[in-house]
């Protein structure tokens, strides 16, 4: 359940947050960690561990299954944890809220079973370059599998969607557009409501991939106007082995399964069988339930926080890393949308991503070093690819000072 609005912080801390993390209260490598890497994943507040951690000590049963008391207990910590995601999202009913694995469970089964039979020979998904591989590849299976096409939507210099090349790729043989609200290399925020215009104007659908967008911005499907949104629950403070597709209601009932099993099923015989309602058409096999509850603990968590300023403050921390940047010869740093989340891609001249990761994994602050599972959009840039810090709600500005420090020092030791 949501808490009330007085107890809000109301004034935003993130020293005060990040005391919430016990992980974060940690020395690596001899020096206190500095976690920069939270578009990978990021850190659990006390209370979800202690959310999950109850829910195996006291409750623990399966669900759905009903009858006993802890079974019972079960099934209601699970799907009042539907119903929290529900509202968190402005979902209109929580029966569009399907649990999967994560934001790649959740494109592959769209692409699996809205995809495979929906798609035709000649049919084009557009898919941009921001896209990380989870929202590439499941469409090029699809494609491969149906004769369809998927067909790159450019970006510009800055690494924002062209709206322009998008416009002239839309017409009526496009059947699916899948972009990023947020990218996970770049941090560009995509203008996702009016791409959802643009897209049905010619009949299309439009998958949102919002894995990087969800813990830091208010996300409304109904206001965004999409017709999937995906996200993983580890990306937003709750666990990993949890996330979410929603879809509208529509269009998920006229899909078929994606996978057989236990609880999707109405009737079972060998001359065929029928299949549940929603959600549970989707959701073959026993369920992740501690992770659902997981889940919802964090958003729990995040409703005593004011989002608005978490977000300003990590794109304050972005501003700062860009003018400490202009002080570090050779610092290159990749894209510059115009509307981003503090997420700070950059290469140094002379020293590899890899190289430069591990000396400043030696002082203790871990970011991460690649192609960032988008190398579609490495190439872009024509590099192999970047060393990323993407900022979270508990990052300070003394996080950033070291990072800069442990840059300068890498500078220092490759001389
Ligand atoms: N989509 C985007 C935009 C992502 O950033 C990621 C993971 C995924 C999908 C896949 O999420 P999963 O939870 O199903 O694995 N991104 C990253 C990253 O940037 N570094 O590590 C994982």
């Amino acid at each position: 359940m949501n808490r009330p609005a007085a107890l809000s912080r109301v004034i935003f801390d993130a020293a005060a947050l990040r005391r919430d993390f016990p992980i974060l209260q940690q020395s690596v490598n001899g020096s206190p960690l500095v976690y920069l890497d939270n578009a990978a994943t990021t850190q659990k507040p006390e209370a979800v561990i202690e959310a999950i951690s109850n829910y195996y000590r006291h409750d623990n049963a399966n669900v759905h299954r009903g009858a006993h008391t802890l079974s019972d207990r079960a099934t209601v910590a699970f799907e009042s944890a539907r119903e929290n995601v529900a509202h968190f999202i402005n979902s209109p009913r929580s029966n569009q809220v399907i649990w999967v694995r994560g934001a790649t469970e959740a494109i592959n089964l769209v692409a699996h079973s809205w995809g495979r039979n929906t798609l035709n020979p000649g049919d084009k998904i557009l898919v941009s370059y921001l896209e990380h591989h989870a929202n590439i590849v499941p469409w090029q299976l699809a494609a491969a599998a149906t004769g369809a096409e998927v067909v790159p939507i450019p970006i510009t210099e800055g690494g924002d969607i062209n709206l322009d090349a998008l416009a002239g790729l839309l017409d009526e043989k496009v059947k699916l557009v899948a972009v990023n609200h947020v990218s996970n290399a770049l941090g560009s925020i995509n203008p996702v409501a009016e791409i959802a215009r643009m897209v049905h104007a010619v009949g299309a659908k439009l998958l949102v991939d919002g894995a990087q967008a969800i813990a830091h911005m208010t996300v409304d499907v109904q206001a965004m106007g999409c017709d999937f949104y995906v996200f993983s629950g580890h990306k937003l403070f709750g666990p990993t082995g949890i996330g979410v597709l929603w879809g509208r209601e529509a269009l998920l009932d006229n899909m078929p399964p994606y996978m057989g099993g236990g609880e999707m099923i109405d009737t079972v015989s060998f001359t065929g069988s029928t299949w549940n309602t929603l959600p549970f058409k989707f959701e073959a096999g026993t369920p992740n339930i501690a992770g659902a509850i997981g889940l919802s603990a964090a958003i729990d968590y995040l409703a005593d926080i004011d989002l608005a300023a978490a977000a300003a403050h990590e794109v304050a921390l972005l501003q700062q890393s860009i003018s400490l940047a202009a002080d570090v010869e050779g610092l290159r740093r990749i894209g510059a949308p115009a509307h981003s989340v503090g997420i700070f891609s950059f290469v140094l001249d002379g020293v590899h991503p890899s190289d430069l990761g591990m000396l400043l994994d030696q002082q203790g602050i871990a970011v991460r070093t690649g192609h960032h599972c988008t190398q579609p959009l490495m190439a872009h840039y024509q590099v192999p690819g970047t060393v990323r810090a993407s900022y979270s709600l508990y990052n300070t500005a003394d996080d950033v000072e070291r990072l800069f420090a442990g840059i300068h020092k890498a500078k220092r030791l490759f001389g």
